[in-house]
């Protein structure tokens, strides 16, 4: 059963830029994933300016691109959620690390257990060899994601995790404005402050040489700061709100 239709229950949308070597692969497995599951869907493909065959690929894939002039992993994902018309918006980077195919898993999980936003955690599962640096995983996501717990009283565990699925209506409210990677964090505080409902799940994740990815962008530590100064600015602003 193909149930795309014109709106439909799930948006896919992948955050792009310069994906040509895993575009086509993620955009296929999205697809398969939302026929498995049985859910009617559209891919997004919300692009940042590829200057590679990404664009061509997306359209050849059956997937409706979304040009955002506005550089970062943040405003890509916030124009491509935007112009997302699902019920439901779900999203992961499409750079091949990320097993697409538990969208079929997180979309059952989240009609099952009924949650506003779930997270796919990918620290308590199994991880293929180099999917993450070793500092990353073992000392900045998790740090990052206990000062969530502790500011926020929220149960994040992976807060840099790019695989989400949350209900479209709630988006425009949490009022995200950052553009680069803390967009990550950024969404999850504004979830506490808004008070939306919260999951996690394990999945496993896996190294891009293994599915034929190119090499990382990540800026550890700019990205980290940004990050700390995100969770921090937005704890502040939300005690300054709640003595108003
Ligand atoms: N880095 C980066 N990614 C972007 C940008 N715009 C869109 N993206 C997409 O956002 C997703 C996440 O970016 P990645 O560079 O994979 O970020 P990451 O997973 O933290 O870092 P690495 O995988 O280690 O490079 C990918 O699908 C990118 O193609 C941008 O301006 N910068
Ligand atoms: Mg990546």
């Amino acid at each position: 059963m193909n149930k795309e239709q014109s709106v439909p229950e799930l948006s896919i949308v992948f955050p792009c830029l310069n994906e040509e070597a895993s575009l086509a692969r993620c955009l296929s497995t999205a697809r398969a994933a939302c026929q498995q599951a049985g859910v009617s869907f559209e891919l997004v493909v919300a692009d940042n300016g590829s200057t590679d065959n990404s664009i061509e690929i997306a359209r050849a894939e059956g997937a409706r691109v979304v040009p955002v002039e506005q550089k970062g992993y943040g405003s890509a994902l916030h124009h491509g959620i935007l112009a997302a018309q699902g019920t439901y918006v779900a999203f992961c980077d499409a750079d091949g690390s990320y097993p697409v195919e538990f969208f079929a898993e997180m979309w059952k999980r989240i009609k099952r257990e009924q949650v506003d936003l779930l997270l796919a955690n990918r620290l308590i599962a199994p991880m293929e060899k180099n999917a993450m640096p070793f500092l990353n995983r073992y000392a900045g996501t998790p740090v990052l994601s206990a000062l969530i717990r502790w500011l926020f009283s929220f149960p994040v565990y992976d807060c840099n995790s790019g695989m989400r699925i949350m209900r479209r209506d709630k988006y425009e409210a949490l009022g995200l404005k950052h553009t680069g990677m803390a967009y990550a964090s950024e969404m999850l505080c504004a979830a506490a402050i808004k008070g939306l409902s919260y999951k996690e799940c394990p999945m496993s994740h896996f190294s891009k040489d293994s599915r034929g990815g190119r090499p990382p962008h990540l800026n550890r530590w700019r990205d980290g700061w940004a990050h700390l100064c995100v969770i921090i600015k937005m704890f502040w602003e939300s005690k300054k709100e709640g003595k108003k």
